[in-house]
């Protein structure tokens, strides 16, 4: 028997509950294990899972969302590929009754009523954590260290976040120098294909950071191709610590990894159930990461689940 739930009077079994879910795409190891856990989390509590990939694209999202409503789904929840533009189809939304729940990445509307809750990982955070590690590792330094920056998705959440967290750390040292920043989409194809450019430009890169695992695993690639060291040659830091990106790390490939837990899907299924509980839910839920070093990845490497 699945387990009944009440709203406003009424009682619905988990498996009349439909929950719509718009993915940003498959566009890095951290989304793939973030879709798996949202797919097999609803699989779990017995929820029907109407999932919808938009393929890196806003008008995809929205357009998904505008189905979910036509569909009258019970909650949607969405992960905003872009921070901006979402008022219109969130209003639409509001109108018909159906809740929203933000995952992973923020919107900035501001208009707080037009979602329940967002939960998702603190980038700023994260950015402040790589920056924090870099910081120390030159805090002695008496020359310029050059970086090289590849940004996530332009104006989403987490490329904002981690750009400024970052930069807002490493300002506190005057030898840490951004010489050049530049979108990587979030994935590998473009990380490589940004970095050659960089290495072409520039002689004299100390450091990269990534915003994601995968850009950095796409401009090892690159670093490698040009006779250079990844790790040595040029220190890396990125963010996520999916299985690849903390491989390379416990080859010493990557210097440090700021955790960006994607498991999202046991948390985001509980929200369901208390939206339709007509129960109150916290607006910001907070996902709890760490950072790991080549050594700490080394040591982590056999028990991560993704
Ligand atoms: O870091 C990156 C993915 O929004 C936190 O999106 C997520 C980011 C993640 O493509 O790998």
């Amino acid at each position: 028997e699945a387990p009944a739930v009440a709203n406003a009077g009424n009682t619905k079994e988990a498996k009349d509950i439909t929950l719509g879910f718009s993915q940003v795409g498959a566009e890095s190891g951290w989304r793939s294990a973030n879709t798996k856990s949202i797919q097999d989390s609803a699989k779990e509590t017995g929820y029907t899972l109407k999932f919808s990939d938009a393929q890196q694209k806003q008008e995809n999202q929205i357009k998904a969302i505008r189905s979910f409503i036509q569909q009258k789904v019970d909650v949607i929840a969405f992960s905003p590929v872009v921070e901006s533009g979402w008022d219109t189809v969130l209003k639409e939304a509001k109108d018909a009754g159906i809740p929203v729940v933000l995952t992973d990445r923020a919107v900035d509307s501001k208009d707080t009523s037009l979602y329940i809750t967002f939960l998702g990982s603190d980038f700023v955070e994260e950015g402040r954590k790589a920056g924090q590690w870099l910081s120390d590792q030159y805090k002695d330094a008496s020359e310029d260290i050059n970086i090289v920056e590849l940004q996530g998705t332009t104006g989403s959440a987490p490329a904002n976040d981690r750009m400024e967290g970052f930069a807002e750390v490493i300002k506190t040292n005057p030898h840490l120098k951004v010489i050049a920043s530049q979108t990587g989409d979030f994935t590998r194809a473009k990380g490589k294909e940004v970095m050659q450019a960089f290495l072409k430009a520039h002689k004299d890169i100390d450091v990269l950071y990534a915003h994601n695992d995968d850009m950095a695993l796409g401009a090892i690639q690159a670093i490698e191709a040009a006779g250079l060291k990844p790790g040595e040659d040029i220190k890396i830091i990125s963010v996520d610590a999916v299985k690849d990106g903390m491989q390379a790390a416990s080859e010493g490939k990557i210097n440090f990894i700021v955790e960006c837990n994607p498991m999202l899907g046991p948390q985001l299924m509980e929200i369901v159930q208390n939206v339709v509980d007509g129960k109150s839910v916290e607006a910001r839920i907070v996902t709890e990461e760490s950072t790991f070093t080549s050594e700490q990845a080394k040591e982590a490497l056999p028990s991560r689940p993704y």
